[in-house]
């Protein structure tokens, strides 16, 4: 029976990145061992590739729509980032900014402009292993329209 030997297991390494090795000085059995453990390190290191255990990840990206995008105030804008999405895992977080320093979290949400101004709202996403990405998008808030006093006497108005 041959034992696995420290040389053996180093000369299977070597052997790996097709150096010069010493597998000269194994002959027969010896030899055919190298050679086998050489290849269950390949295929070790391809199965851990396949199973998705190699430290890869791709980043989720950041979509969103809102509705609408130009209105008189008080606005409600609603935000929906069903569009985003990550393409080897899940996205765990959805954070939202305002543009009026007010935040939210949640696929979806909404936000009630009193002021008239123009407001960057921003989303940001985490995926399962920790990437983030962001979108922007510009919002429109008109001023609200004036309001006509009451007529005052039933008058007939010129
Ligand atoms: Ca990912």
């Amino acid at each position: 029976m041959t034992w696995l030997t420290f040389d053996m297991l180093r000369a299977s390494v070597v052997c790996l990145f097709r150096r010069r090795t010493r597998l000269g000085a194994f002959t027969g059995t010896k030899r055919r061992v190298v050679r086998r453990v050489a290849g269950l390190i390949v295929l070790g290191l391809a199965a851990v590739s396949l199973a998705g255990c190699w430290p890869f990840n791709d980043p989720p990206t950041a979509a969103f729509t809102a509705s609408p995008l130009v209105g008189r105030a008080p606005l409600t804008v609603a935000v929906s980032a069903s569009a985003a999405f990550d393409p080897d895992g899940a996205i765990v977080q959805y954070a939202w900014e305002f543009g009026d320093g007010s935040v939210g979290v949640g696929e979806n949400a909404s936000r009630v402009y009193a002021e008239a101004g123009t407001y960057t709202v921003r989303l940001r996403v985490t995926d399962d292993d920790g990437e983030v990405d962001s979108s922007e998008a510009v919002l429109i808030v008109l001023p609200p329209l004036p309001t006509l006093p009451p007529d005052a006497g039933g008058g007939v108005c010129y």
